[in-house]
């Protein structure tokens, strides 16, 4: 799957290229490629942002390098182009698994005040936003959209951990985990986690992501 990202940080980006992402993008399964947007800009000064037509605070992110890196990281427009944008579609996990199914993406990320509307009319097909609050740049949005759909990508977690991949398809949160040691600050592991009694293990589990979600989240349990 390709992944290409659109930015005036690329240098924010280097989360990627640790653990399993990074071991996926080092086995070829992905391909993740960083365009600067300040490379494309005609400006002589090397300029990327202008100040608001209408005024207000802040520089926008000015039009002819965004299409232009744009046309560089896709030129026959073959993957789907998203903005990663407050105003978008909320990332899910269906969301996820649909971007991680497809052949791959070019994320663009605003910086300041955002993107020129123009840019955004000429070069994206579809805006999504990963929640509600402020951030000062939407790299590390992005980071969380690449990251939560590379994890569908066949290869890119190792078995184990794609059938642990079930159990946010049942809208539950997770189970309490432990490992050794069996003691620790006079603490015990669950009794039933070292029975080996598989069923009862299960049982146990399934119960514990009832509780946890019932308490922590119970609008999951309403999907
Ligand atoms: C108004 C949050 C502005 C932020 C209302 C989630 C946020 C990209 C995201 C902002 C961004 C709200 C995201 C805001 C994001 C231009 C550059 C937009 C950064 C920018 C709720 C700043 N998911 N934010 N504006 O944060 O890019 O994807």
């Amino acid at each position: 799957m390709k992944i290409k990202i659109l930015t005036l940080f690329p240098e924010m980006f280097s989360p990627l290229r640790c653990s399993i992402i990074g071991r996926a993008a080092e086995k070829g399964i992905l391909d993740i490629q960083l365009y600067n947007i300040r490379d494309y800009t005609a400006d002589k000064h090397g300029r990327c942002d202008d100040t608001p037509f209408g005024g207000g605070a802040g520089m926008v992110m000015t039009p002819q390098p965004i299409v232009d890196a744009m046309a560089a990281a896709d030129p026959l427009h073959e993957l789907q182009h998203i903005y990663v944008s407050p105003k978008g579609e909320k990332l899910s996990h269906s969301l996820a698994k649909e971007l991680g199914a497809s052949d791959g993406f070019v994320l663009l990320c605003g910086h300041y005040e955002g993107v020129d509307q123009r840019a955004i009319d000429l070069t994206v097909d579809r805006e999504i936003s990963v929640g509600d609050y402020v951030l000062t740049g939407g790299e590390l949005a992005a980071m969380v959209i690449a990251d939560a759909a590379a994890r569908f990508v066949p290869g890119v977690l190792g078995s184990s951990d794609s059938a642990q991949e079930e159990s946010f398809s049942d809208g539950l949160l997770e189970y309490p985990q432990y490992t050794r040691p069996q003691e620790f600050m006079g603490l015990q592991v669950p009794e039933v986690l070292v029975s080996g009694h598989h069923a009862n293990i299960e049982k146990w589990r399934r119960e514990q992501a009832e509780k946890i979600t019932a308490a922590r989240r119970p609008d999951l349990l309403g999907k």
